[in-house]
């Protein structure tokens, strides 16, 4: 090695000390509710279930592998453009995101339930189909499920019937009286409206929290002000909005969930268990978790 080739290795090496972070920045919130590092792609055809009419793959196209998975249905009357925005935001974070169509807009939640579950096994197969883009990819043991209204009802219903399917679930403004999801074991983030008029938190989100069993990781989030579509995309019909703007909350702290319980991150443990910012306990009416 001639002195040349010394000087410049003693280069590289000090380039490389001076790149990496000292006293490391760890994950936060507020970039997990910004778009991630990846490029996100979508495509449509796919194999047909009789569980649900049509759905979207949304995947992190520059990522090589390891691939979890997550299924979301809409809520009732809703189609998938109601919870597109999710596929968008969970695969730019590095997930492969099924959203669906309900056979029929008006779908109970028991029958979301089965939809979502044949999602599961629809993205597990992706992993293993001839064909398929995200053959190989697909990490089929780190799947969760989420949804909307009667579609968070069914998250709860698939997961306190199938946990051992699943990793995680998250259930956002669910709707389903009278319900005991006890039997859950996944660890489960319920996302709530404080004036919700359409599945009041008194008798759906707050019961639906309080019936999970306190031995795994559960958390209430409950956004002040918040109606029925606080986590539903911004879309046309007006009686599906949103009346407050909080996907960067919602986005930041259910990537925090996934990366968490899907993929084993625990950097990502104290971001949720540790005392949320002041910034986002200022924008909740009620908050509870545990681990
Ligand atoms: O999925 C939902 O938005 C359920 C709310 C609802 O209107 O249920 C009453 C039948």
């Amino acid at each position: 090695m001639n002195i040349t080739v010394k000087f410049r290795l003693v280069i590289l090496l000090l380039l490389a000390i001076a790149s990496t972070p000292i006293g490391a920045q760890g994950p936060d919130l507020e970039t997990l509710g910004r778009p991630g590092p990846y490029q996100v792609a979508w495509f449509t055809q796919l194999p047909p279930r009789d569980e649900f009419s049509a759905a979207t793959l949304y995947f992190p196209a520059n990522k090589g592998l390891d691939f979890g998975g997550v299924v979301i249905a809409p809520g009732f009357l809703e189609q998938q453009e109601n919870i597109s925005w999710w596929g968008n935001h969970l695969a730019s974070h590095g997930f492969a995101v099924l959203t669906l169509d309900t056979n029929e807009l008006r779908d109970d939640p028991a029958l979301r339930a089965e939809a979502l579950m044949a999602g599961v096994a629809l993205l597990r197969g992706e992993n293993t189909r001839q064909g398929s883009g995200l053959r190989g990819k697909i990490l089929g043991d780190r799947m969760a499920v989420m949804g909307h209204s009667m579609g968070g009802g069914g998250t709860l219903l698939a997961a306190n019937a199938h946990s051992a399917e699943l990793k995680a679930a998250i259930p956002f403004t669910s709707w389903l009286p009278d319900a005991d999801f006890s039997a859950v074991t996944v660890p489960t983030l319920v996302i709530a409206g404080e004036i919700d008029r359409i599945a009041p938190v008194a008798d759906h989100a707050w019961p639906h929290y309080q019936s999970l069993n306190a031995a795994q990781p559960r958390m209430y989030l409950e956004i002040g002000g918040g109606n029925h579509f606080i986590a539903n995309s911004e879309t046309d019909n007006a009686r599906l909005q949103p009346n407050v703007d909080v996907h960067d909350l919602l986005g930041g702290v259910a990537v925090a969930w996934l990366k968490l319980f899907l993929d084993g991150e625990e950097e990502h443990r104290a971001l949720l268990f540790g005392g949320l910012p002041n910034d986002i306990q200022g924008r909740l009416s009620r908050f509870e978790a545990s681990e």
